[in-house]
């Protein structure tokens, strides 16, 4: 069968907010520079296996997904896109932190990157965690066709893995020629009912996607949903430690089984034996999705006990909230941070007060209005 064809009743999501206002954060006396240059420009891809044709996409340096930047906790990240394209683009860095100028909104945050023009984002990072980048420039148009990537920002926290691995997962649209099936960019029916939902499903642009592993090997797996609308319901062979969602430590909890809607991201803990562990996308019916596979030519590791904890366990969550004088907030809030002189202002409430909050290596005085 030349197309997987599952087709859900699915809510779709909108990918893309404007981050928050102003970060005036203090650069650390070691900090790096991660500088990287991409062309922003139509390549070929083969999404399909080798009886396939290749699909014409839109390409961060000529990679699908784009290329992986990974960087430290508090580095600075200098990224300069060459829009090669012939329509207007920009980038948007999902998640991370941010300086509204670097935010990457067409016309909201910056003026688009126009066709042959360059454009430098250049940011400090101020979290460990799992983020992506993509296009923000008709993102319905842009990402469909390719533009993203991960970025993966490592902390000192960061649990002992043998493998750390990211698998971007995206359902494309394709047309009977594995091409964008571009005639329904836009298209009402998709804007008023789910989202474009496409009918071709990849991890890191490669269906039923194996990556090998070392044997008794501990992967921590990152997750990300590229998709435009599918929200993926994924099932695991085995057992998976969530450890952290959108980016932050979350408590840890066992499952063989995640849900993930677009632009959202988890990080995952596996233990591998000597036997295969599948992910299955098993909302329409059962799809491969993803494969870690074994492989002794990687070399071994010593066997795991059943017991997830016989190494080190991955540390608990960095992110604690602690509010010296509790309080009920039954209206509801809006909590909107600054770094690193954290700012929390709350919304809907009527008296003020001071408390401390730690968030991650920071400790900063809070200042809320509490309910009622
Ligand atoms: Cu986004």
């Amino acid at each position: 069968m030349l197309r997987r064809d599952f087709i859900l009743g699915m809510t779709g999501a909108a990918l893309g907010t404007p981050a928050f206002a102003s970060l005036s954060g203090v650069a650390p006396a070691n900090q790096a520079t991660i500088t990287r240059r991409f062309d922003v420009a139509p390549a070929k891809h083969r999404l399909g296996d080798a009886a396939a044709s290749d699909s014409d996409l839109w390409l961060y340096g000529n990679s699908s997904p784009g290329p992986l930047i990974r960087a430290k906790q508090h580095d600075r990240l200098s990224v300069t896109f060459n829009n090669r394209l012939s329509v207007d683009t920009s980038v948007h860095w999902h998640g991370i932190r941010i300086d509204n100028r670097m935010d990457g909104v067409a016309h909201l945050t910056q003026q688009p990157i126009a066709p042959g023009e360059s454009f430098t984002y250049d940011f400090t990072l101020p979290d460990a965690g799992t983020y992506w980048f993509h296009s923000h420039t008709r993102s319905w148009e842009q990402l469909a066709q390719g533009l993203y990537g991960p970025l993966i920002v490592d902390g000192p926290d960061d649990p002992e893995v043998d493998h750390d691995i990211v698998w971007m997962i995206d359902d494309w649209r394709l047309d009977e020629n594995w091409q964008i099936h571009t005639e329904s960019f836009g298209s009402l029916r998709d804007w008023s009912h789910q989202g474009r939902l496409g009918n071709w499903l990849t991890v890191n642009s490669v269906s039923d996607f194996t990556e090998q592993v070392k044997p008794n090997s501990r992967v921590r797996l990152r997750l990300i949903n590229a998709a435009n609308a599918r929200i993926f319901n994924l099932s695991f062979s085995g057992k998976a430690t969530l450890i952290a969602t959108d980016g932050f430590p979350t408590s840890h909890q066992e499952t063989d089984r995640i849900t993930l809607a677009p632009a959202q991201r988890v990080d995952l803990i596996v233990d591998v034996g000597t036997s295969p562990l599948s992910m299955t996308e098993i909302s329409g019916g059962t799809l491969p999705a993803g494969k870690l596979l074994p492989t002794t030519s990687l070399g071994t590791d010593l066997p795991l006990d059943q017991s997830l904890c016989r190494r080190p366990c991955p540390p608990r969550p960095r992110l604690q909230r602690h509010v010296e004088s509790p309080f009920t907030c039954k209206a509801g809030f809006t909590a909107i941070w600054t770094a690193p002189n954290m700012r929390a202002k709350f919304l809907d409430c009527g008296i003020s007060r001071q408390n401390t909050v730690s968030y991650g290596p920071l400790t900063a005085k809070l200042a809320h209005t509490a309910c009622g």
